[in-house]
């Protein structure tokens, strides 16, 4: 069948919308058609050439929502007709990652995902004849996507697409990481680099934690007003200071941070966020994607005295079991969607989004099809 599709032909240039074909779904896959998606920093990430696993021409694309229009051989948890949302974290539920009871990284078909093709290593896209790579075995900017059947959410048909197409990144993995992978109890003392989409679902997971202090970093005072909104409690710019953040927090904090989560992919800042860690406890958690060849430094002597240095995918969360409640939760105003919902575009002008996002003017761009 024919699909409007933004394509990435090649790193650093910008889509391109044309008609693709998308082959019909083999067996345990399921073809969908998309309604919304939102645009994530991972995807201007992997855009920009910095992904060691970007491979192009693709369907980029993530954060979306849809209805299944037919599903392949074998399929039996989805049906035509169904609500879903596509997932870039599989969950098999028959893996050692799944049945491990300790991780949400399924490895089902992370092989293949991460070459940009579905699990049999073909490819369902193509254009002029030549073949379309997939990404992160979604592909939300295609109106259709062949997505297996693993990495499918199915949620309640009531619930608004053109919202809770947020939970498939960006939201659950902020309010995730709070949860799952930090475990912020009452009273802690939060701190949040970079207020994206990312960190201002973290805020919101750290007030529904009964996070006591909220300290919300970032170089773009525009961010602020929407931190705040969120629950922030403090925000500061790292430009009005003259001296190393993680210092500054450290003061205002009688010694540091019970948690903090870097929501930005800067490697720096993943130091800043460390060591602005209380001395014994403190909790670091890197969600930010950082690019090819960049590493982590700190002195082994934060960590001896004992602060800990964590990472979370997804914000942990198993998505074909945990993402329905999620979306209830959303349904009943338990998690807000609507403040990151700062514009909304058709998919013609997806490249508007990007553009948005590297102004620091977004926080998401849903797209419509
Ligand atoms: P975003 O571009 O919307 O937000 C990033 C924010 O960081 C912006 O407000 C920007 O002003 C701020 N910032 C940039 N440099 C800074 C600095 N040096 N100090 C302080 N603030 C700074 O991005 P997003 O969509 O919120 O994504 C954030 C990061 O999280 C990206 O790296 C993305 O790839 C990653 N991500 C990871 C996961 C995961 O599962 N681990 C999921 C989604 C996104
Ligand atoms: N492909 C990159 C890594 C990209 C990455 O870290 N992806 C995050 C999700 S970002 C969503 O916006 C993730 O969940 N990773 C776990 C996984 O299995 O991919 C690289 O460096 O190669
Ligand atoms: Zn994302
Ligand atoms: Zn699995």
């Amino acid at each position: 069948m024919k699909s409007r599709a933004a394509v990435a032909f090649a790193p650093g240039k910008p889509l391109e919308i044309v008609e693709i074909d998308v082959a019909p779904p083999r067996a345990g896959e399921v073809l969908v058609r998309i309604t919304h998606t939102g645009v994530c920093h991972t995807d201007a990430f992997t855009l920009s050439g910095d992904d060691p696993e970007g491979v192009f021409p693709a369907v980029l694309g993530h954060e979306g929502g849809g209805v299944v229009v037919e599903v392949g051989e074998g399929v039996t948890t989805l049906k035509a007709g169904d609500h879903v949302i596509p997932l870039y974290t599989a969950e098999c539920g028959k893996c050692k990652f799944c049945l491990s009871g300790k991780t949400n990284l399924c490895q089902a078909v992370r092989a293949t995902q991460g070459k940009g093709l579905m699990p049999d290593g073909t490819t369902r896209f193509s254009y002029q004849g030549k073949p379309i790579y997939h990404y992160m075995g979604t592909s939300t900017f295609s109106e259709y996507t062949v997505v297996p059947e693993i990495s499918l959410a199915k949620i309640d048909p009531q619930a608004p697409l053109e919202k809770v197409c947020l939970l498939g990144c960006g939201v659950t993995t902020g309010i995730g990481a709070v949860h799952n992978t930090a475990k912020v109890e009452p009273g802690a003392t939060v701190a949040v680099f970079g207020l994206g989409g990312i960190g201002l679902a973290v805020i919101q997971g750290a007030v529904q934690a009964k996070a006591a202090r909220i300290l919300a970093i970032d170089m773009n005072p525009a961010k602020f007003d929407l931190a705040r909104d969120m629950g922030a409690t403090d925000v500061i710019n790292p430009k009005d200071h003259d001296r190393p953040i993680q210092e500054v927090i450290v003061e205002m904090t009688d010694g540091g941070v019970d948690y903090s989560f870097e929501c930005i992919g800067n490697v720096d800042v993943m130091r800043a966020a460390l060591e602005c860690c209380h001395k014994g406890w403190g909790e670091s958690v890197i969600i930010g994607v950082a690019g090819a060849g960049k590493e982590i430094h700190t002195r082994p002597f934060q960590l001896v005295t004992g602060r800990v240095w964590r990472g979370s995918a997804f914000g942990g969360v198993k998505g074909r079991t945990q993402l329905p409640s999620m979306v209830q939760q959303a349904m009943r105003g338990e998690i807000r969607l609507d403040p990151f919902i700062t514009h909304k575009l058709p998919l013609e002008r997806i490249n508007e989004a990007f553009d948005l996002m590297h102004e620091g003017k977004s926080i998401r761009t849903v797209i419509h099809f």
